[in-house]
């Protein structure tokens, strides 16, 4: 096993504390100079909230009237693309209106964004930040491969999803067998995402990797074509965990194979639509995926 669990409440809490003490954001300002008094990706000039003033900031930046030092350097290249440019201050300005709510800094570096050094992660959640994070993602995108959703019975999803990944890939398995296969579930039945990531992991043809990210992680992830299960609440009205498959996505909704529903398939490729307004509030705090991969 490649990692040990605490109990939940233990993890909950211990996560929530972390939370607290590191959940500031910002772009890449290091470990030492972040526990001290650390920018906010976007925060130019420092006053703790991104503003107009920080894109007047950037633009002053850009025609010479203000020399940046590291961190506000850092800070105001929003776009990740290494130099101060008005990209960047235009993107300060669409934050301030609510039309950018994560920068692209943010996406390289999601522990700036989630506030977790990798060694916290991996303690905490046995998962890892997604950083294959692809910046030009398609604007939409569906898999080519006809799957089949078995319905799954009480509790039982993290055998269904896992079962859709493996056929996904060819393996003629059943939600049942697999889920029948994992044998370290919790009392209630129920299997933890660091557990089924190293279950998927050790069972042979496959490597399954807990991720932690954003949305636009999730889609880069779907994005490579690999079968990609998502760890959320059912819907707003469900708040119960469970594992589903993110089949696509567009510039709307995701697209899932749920063994939850029993409705139906909608198309050979999934049975559900979820939009990123309802994803956000089903995921947003949890945000965890495992990417199944064939070795
Ligand atoms: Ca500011
Ligand atoms: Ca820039």
């Amino acid at each position: 096993m490649k990692n040990r669990r605490f109990s939940k409440v233990f993890k909950v809490l211990l996560a929530g504390m972390l939370m607290i003490i590191t959940s500031v954001s910002a772009c890449r300002v290091e470990a030492s100079a972040y526990m001290e008094e650390p920018l906010i990706c976007g925060d130019v000039d420092g006053d703790w909230i991104v503003s107009s003033q920080d894109a007047l900031t950037v633009l002053k930046i850009v025609v010479n009237l203000q020399k940046p030092d590291a961190e506000r350097f850092s800070a105001a290249d929003v776009d990740d693309d290494g130099s101060i440019t008005s990209a960047d201050a235009l993107l300060i300005l669409k934050n301030v209106v609510g039309l950018e709510t994560i920068f692209p800094a943010q996406l390289s570096h999601p522990e700036m964004l989630f506030g977790f050094s990798d060694q916290e992660l991996e303690l905490y959640y046995g998962a890892s930040y997604y950083r294959n994070y692809n910046k030009n993602i398609p604007a939409s995108y569906m898999i080519s491969k006809e799957i089949r959703v078995d319905k799954q019975g009480t509790l039982q999803c993290a055998g269904y999803a896992t079962a859709l990944a493996f056929r996904y890939y060819g393996e003629d398995v059943t939600g049942q067998q697999i889920y029948d296969e994992i044998v370290d579930k919790e009392m209630d039945g129920t299997v933890a995402p660091d557990v089924l990531a190293s279950f998927i992991d050790e069972r042979g043809g496959y490597r399954g990797t807990l991720y932690m990210g954003t949305i636009e992680h999730l889609k880069s992830a779907v994005s490579t074509g690999k079968a990609v299960i998502l760890f959320s609440e059912i819907s707003p009205s469900n708040r119960a965990l469970h594992y589903m498959n993110v089949t696509g996505y567009d510039e709307k909704k995701i697209y899932v194979a749920d063994p939850n529903v029993a409705l139906a398939q909608k198309s050979p490729f999934y049975n559900r639509e979820i939009t990123y307004r309802d994803l956000n509030k089903i995921w947003q705090g949890i945000d965890l995926f495992i990417v199944v991969e064939k070795v």
